[in-house]
């Protein structure tokens, strides 16, 4: 019988079966995705096979189905590993925040750059609003200012005070949607906020760092009364990138992508390129210094992988 993962702990996988039911299961072998070492092999959202043998609470994942698409990341910088975030989802919230812990612009774009890479639609989420002073709303606001610039949806929530939450409530309706960040930016409070029954525990801000304490170990999905799936994940602190061609790391900038066809030459890596119409784009103002500076430190980044394993 088919299932959907919606939790997976170190060893253990659960299965929301076909007919409800929640299964624990074991994997059976060896998976790999496209022959790469991951973390985990099986991710939230994935599409499973389970075998159930009569007499055991335990069922047995013997199959995953492809996925239509998938959040990774490098595990750590620098490594051959990978993990996947989660599979087959219809949309990506981005928790950020300029109050604490504070999101850099460049972790986000390395985020949606990936997003960007499967066609997932991406949207912006600040959070913690009901924290902020001046010098806070106008972080935010330089923030905001950037990404929607560069054609993303930006939301200001608050999950403390509830703030916009039916504005997000109707934004996930009826779809899968994944939340990251960073660790304590509010992305368990935020699913709380949304429905309090769901209990996604909740961790402190330690006042010395003013980072969070990794509370969510586990990436769990639950189900939304008011319809549609949400994905919790653990905060995470880099984003190493992956499946990437240095080529192509213009085309994951939207603002890029819709003028990158006026360059001069076809393979212009919008660097040094006479008749470059990014540069111009950037030199003018209508590209952000931010986006633009990022993309070059992407571009230059030493982790490209050595194979595509699309050309495998
Ligand atoms: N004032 C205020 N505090 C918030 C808000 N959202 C979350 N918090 C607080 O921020 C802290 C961290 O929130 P969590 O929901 O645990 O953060 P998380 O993103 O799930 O963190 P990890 O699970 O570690 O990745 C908690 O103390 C929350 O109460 C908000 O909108 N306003
Ligand atoms: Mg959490
Ligand atoms: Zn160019």
């Amino acid at each position: 019988m088919e299932g959907i993962v919606i939790k997976t702990t170190g060893s253990w996988i659960t299965v929301r079966m076909q007919d409800n039911r929640k299964v624990d299961c074991k994997i059976k072998g060896q998976f790999k995705i496209h022959g790469k070492k991951s973390t985990n092999p099986v991710a939230v959202g994935d599409h499973v096979e389970v075998l159930e043998t009569p007499g055991q609470e335990a069922g047995l994942i013997n199959k995953i189905m492809e996925r239509h698409n998938y959040i990774i990341r490098k595990s750590k910088k620098l490594s051959k590993i990978y993990h996947v975030i989660a599979a087959n989802i219809d949309q990506a919230f981005l928790i950020v925040t300029a109050a604490f812990p504070r999101t850099h612009a460049g972790f986000m774009d390395r985020f949606l750059t990936t997003a960007e890479a499967y066609h997932i639609p991406a949207t912006i989420i600040f959070n913690k609003t009901d924290l902020y002073d001046e010098a806070m709303q106008e972080r935010h606001n330089e923030l905001e200012t950037i990404y929607t610039g560069a054609g993303y949806p930006v939301l200001s929530v608050s999950a403390f005070t509830g703030f916009q939450i039916e504005i997000l409530r109707c934004m996930m309706a009826g779809k899968i949607t994944l939340l990251s960040g960073h660790s304590g930016v509010g992305k368990s409070a935020l699913i709380n906020a949304l429905q309090p029954d769901l209990n996604a525990r909740t961790g402190i801000i330690s006042d010395y760092h003013n980072k969070g304490k990794h509370t969510t170990t586990f990436a769990e999905m639950f189900e939304l009364n008011s319809g549609g799936f949400i994905i919790d994940t653990p905060g995470i602190r880099e984003f190493g990138l992956t499946d990437f061609r240095k080529e192509e790391v213009a085309e994951r900038f939207p603002e890029f992508r819709a003028i990158m066809h006026q360059c001069q030459f076809s393979n212009c890596t919008h660097t040094h390129e006479p008749g470059c119409a990014v540069k111009a784009a950037f030199e003018e103002g209508k590209i952000h210094p931010s986006r633009y500076r990022n993309y070059i430190s992407i571009f230059n980044d030493e982790e490209f992988d050595e194979i595509d394993y699309r050309e495998q």
